[in-house]
């Protein structure tokens, strides 16, 4: 497919892979499907419905609650799909007498454009693929096969004139139609990137801890999608809008008991804690400003600095200045000594004169 041999290597050299460089370390394998198993003479690809029970834009209106994405309000789908694959593939090469390998997410493969190609849907211009029957909620898994297997036709686009998704991307992610920069992207600065959130998104990732929903729930495609009827796809209640409070709360043992099973556990602790500091901070809630001051004196400086940012944003300046005399006056690492700058505009020199 040229689509993969192409686009791949352009998208790696502009940069738009952020940190991700799991993405470039095995791009041959996965711009080639052959090249990650050679016997591979066919691809089945299937997805499976994800949609949320409600609107994901309703939640990002909720300033003192979290915003998870649907696909993560629940058990972790690699899971789940893996289990169908393997019961699926089984079964075609027993039919078959050739054998067959499955694929979700983690290994080198590039699921949109190959979908595409066997007909499940097209590649938006938010760059997910969407389908005819099932909207833009479906999650995609892969089985290679030796079998040679009668092809499907590929589908084409029908997005037309709409642009509604990259109107209302947060963070303005898509330089062009088609073309996502992911280290604009939410989804990847909540969940991929380690270490400081640029502050010039800070503002634009509004509630949002874990992923995005945005430029999916305006896709028109979705009328006709259906919430996800797999029973173990079923979004958990307590992970709809959590309270951040609770989130901010939680410390490592926490974590682990609330999250296991889920693609939040992804995260750990510390960078989920960072992007519940964020969300505080854009609460515009003062209720919640003690839970940014607890966060003063986390030991990961990441956090240290998210709390920072967050107190800045929801305390009086006298009380900032005072835990400023408290915390940052010998705040160790250059990153939160800047944040404390540009929350407080003190200088940084340590035990300097307090300007108030
Ligand atoms: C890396 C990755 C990310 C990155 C980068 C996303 C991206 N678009 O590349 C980040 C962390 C940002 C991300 C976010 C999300 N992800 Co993700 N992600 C992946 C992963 C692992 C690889 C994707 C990849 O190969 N990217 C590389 C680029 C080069 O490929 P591309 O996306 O196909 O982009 C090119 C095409 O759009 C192409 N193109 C196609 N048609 C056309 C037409 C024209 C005219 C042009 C010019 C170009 C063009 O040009 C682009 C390059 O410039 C896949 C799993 C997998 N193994 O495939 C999941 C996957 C794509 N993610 C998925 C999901 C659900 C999400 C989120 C919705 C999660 C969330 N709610 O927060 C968001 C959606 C953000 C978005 N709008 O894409 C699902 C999508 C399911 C679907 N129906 O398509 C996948 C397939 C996982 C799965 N197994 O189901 N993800
Ligand atoms: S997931 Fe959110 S931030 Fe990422 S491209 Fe879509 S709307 Fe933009
Ligand atoms: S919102 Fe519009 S432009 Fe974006 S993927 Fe859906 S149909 Fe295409």
């Amino acid at each position: 497919m040229p689509a993969l041999r192409e686009r791949l290597p352009a998208w790696l050299a502009a940069g738009h892979h952020g940190t991700m460089d799991w993405m470039e370390e095995r791009a041959d394998q996965r711009a080639v499907p052959a090249a990650l198993w050679a016997e591979t003479r066919s691809i089945v690809m299937l997805g499976m419905n994800a949609g949320p029970q409600t609107d994901p834009l309703e939640l990002t209106r909720l300033k003192d609650r979290a915003a998870i994405a649907a696909y993560a309000q629940r058990r972790d789908y690699h899971d789940v799909i893996k289990g169908k694959l393997k019961e699926l593939g089984g079964f075609l090469s027993a039919r078959s007498g050739q054998p067959v390998k499955v694929f979700v997410d983690t290994a080198p493969v590039m699921e949109k454009p190959l979908a595409q190609a066997a007909g499940l849907g097209w590649q938006g211009k938010h760059t997910v693929l969407i389908s005819r029957e099932h909207g833009n909620w479906l999650m995609l898994g892969a089985i290679f096969a030796r079998a040679e297997l009668e092809p499907d036709t590929p589908e084409t686009d029908h997005c037309g004139s709409c642009r509604r998704c990259i109107d209302i991307c947060p963070t303005n992610a898509f330089p062009a139609p088609y073309r996502l920069d992911a280290r604009r992207c939410i989804a990847y600065l909540t969940i991929e990137h380690h270490g400081p959130i640029p502050t010039e998104y800070r503002e634009s990732i509004g509630n949002r801890v874990f992923g995005c929903d945005d430029c999916l729930a305006v896709c028109p495609w979705n009328k006709f999608a259906g919430a996800a009827r797999e029973t173990r796809l079923a979004a958990r209640d307590d992970l709809a809008a959590p309270p951040l409070a609770d989130l901010a709360r939680l410390d490592d043992a926490g974590f682990r008991a609330r999250f296991a099973g889920t693609p939040i556990k992804r995260t750990g602790r510390d960078r989920f804690l960072r992007n519940v500091l964020i969300a505080i901070g854009n609460s515009g809630d003062a209720a919640l400003a003690e839970e940014a001051v607890a966060g003063l004196q986390e030991p990961d400086p990441v956090v240290r600095g998210a709390a920072v940012w967050a107190c800045g944003r929801l305390l009086a300046r006298e009380r900032l200045h005072d835990l400023f005399d408290a915390h940052g006056r010998n705040e160790p690492e250059a990153h939160v000594r800047e944040e404390w700058r540009e929350a407080t505009g003190l200088p940084m020199e340590a035990n300097g004169p307090r300007e108030t």
